[in-house]
């Protein structure tokens, strides 16, 4: 799927046309898997014993030495990019490229060796000054069009002033000495962070892998990456992306394997949203166990957080649940959202007309709204308790 609304409407209309329902429950099948098999690389680069592994490690959630971590002992650097992805979520994987300094390439033979194509972005390391090598990476990179960040790391170790312009003009000290045609210090600026791989919840961790993922194209990627780190994302740009997705599901419970429920007019697939709603409280971070490994973090309890739920669906998920829910929608009949409305002549089209799709787009769209709401009242008690009130 392109994610292109318009592209998506038009060929479920074509379906609809030229193969009716069945053609149209084969399309969004198919819409949904060429979705979920999208994968995002994303390169880390830098020179040597600068944290390259550690940044990956912390980005995928491994502890040192666990399975499928990338070694950080100073024996086990790599010679050829090597992929690293979390169990289980393949759809993003984090390359650590071989060091910057000594392989005697140029940096665009450098980036060939290293198929600079097949990634969405770079991530450039240093843990003291930007060198030459980095510098000339960043200008090629621009180059050919590709995203890219700074990243000082280890600033745990000895930066006190590390938001203060001194500080950052020291680091990127060598844009200002050597001519780089296509990168001046506001452009650079505007991409570096500080990061300590011992604390994704300080300094700018989140800040830069939330930028790789704000400025990543094309949509789809964008939608894998936020996904697939769900637990890095802002909330909102998490919920924006997957709002444009509600549709399809909601085209996906009327025309695959409905059902009739109790009172409702139509059939529906309540099973599959109970799935989708599922998943959308882990990517809230809303479940059991992403509630008691933040807990652990502020050392509490994890009703002290799970109490700040407020939605009904979010704190106990049930397939009856999921049926009165549509039942509610059904009944109040509120117009879809402003962003949605293009579906409704589509919409009209399916079995039982518009009502079906719409009070589903209804029900997920709350869920979506509802459950962000939740994530950030969970985000403030967090704060409010590390700051100790
Ligand atoms: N204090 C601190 N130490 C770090 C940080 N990042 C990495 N380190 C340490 O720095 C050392 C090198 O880290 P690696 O992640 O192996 O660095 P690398 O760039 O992958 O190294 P090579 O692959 O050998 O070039 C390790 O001992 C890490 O524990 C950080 O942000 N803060
Ligand atoms: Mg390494």
């Amino acid at each position: 799927m392109d994610l292109e609304i318009a592209g998506i409407i038009g060929r479920f209309s074509d379906a609809m046309i030229h193969g009716g329902v069945s053609e149209v429950a084969s399309l969004v099948k198919a819409e949904r898997s060429s979705v979920e098999s999208v994968t995002v690389h994303v390169a880390v680069t830098g020179t040597p014993r600068v944290g390259k592994s550690a940044f990956i490690n912390s980005v995928m959630g491994f502890k040192d030495g666990e399975d499928g971590a990338a070694p950080t002992s100073p024996t086990q650097h790599v010679t050829k990019p090597a992929p690293y992805s979390r169990p289980g979520s393949p759809s993003s994987v984090f390359w650590e490229l071989p060091s910057i300094r000594g392989s005697n390439l140029s940096s665009s033979d450098y980036l060939k060796a290293v198929e600079v194509d097949k990634y969405v972005g770079f991530f450039i390391l240093s843990s003291a000054w930007f060198t030459q090598e980095a510098a000339a990476l960043a200008s090629e990179l621009r180059q050919v069009g590709k995203q890219f960040f700074f990243i000082r790391t280890k600033i745990d170790l000895d930066a006190p002033g590390y938001r203060e312009k001194e500080f950052v003009e020291d680091v990127l000290h060598v844009f200002t000495t050597d001519y780089f045609a296509n990168l001046d210090m506001e452009y650079v600026t505007a991409r570096f962070f500080c990061v300590s791989c011992h604390h994704v919840d300080r300094f700018d961790f989140l800040e830069c892998v939330q930028a790789l993922q704000r400025n990543s194209s094309p949509p789809l990627q964008k939608y894998a990456l936020l996904l697939s780190l769900y637990y890095l994302a802002n909330k909102m740009e998490l919920k924006d992306s997957m709002r444009e997705f509600i549709p399809v599901s909601a085209v996906y419970s009327c025309v695959i394997d409905p059902a009739s429920v109790e009172q409702l007019p139509y059939q529906a697939n309540v099973h599959f949203l109970y799935k989708e709603i599922q998943l959308y409280r882990v990517l809230f971070e809303l479940d059991h166990p992403a509630l008691s490994k933040r807990a652990k973090l502020i050392r509490r309890p994890t009703f002290v957080l799970s109490d700040e739920i407020q939605t009904t669906m979010a704190r106990a998920l049930t397939e009856k649940g999921v049926s009165e829910e549509l039942l509610k929608w059904m009944k109040i009949n509120v117009p879809v959202s402003h962003r949605h409305v293009k579906w409704i002549p589509f919409l009209e089209t399916l079995p039982g007309g518009k009502l079906p799709g719409a009070s589903t787009i209804r029900l997920l769209d709350t869920m979506l709204e509802k459950f962000m709401d939740d994530a950030y009242r969970i985000q403030r008690k967090m704060v409010a308790i590390r700051r100790g009130k």
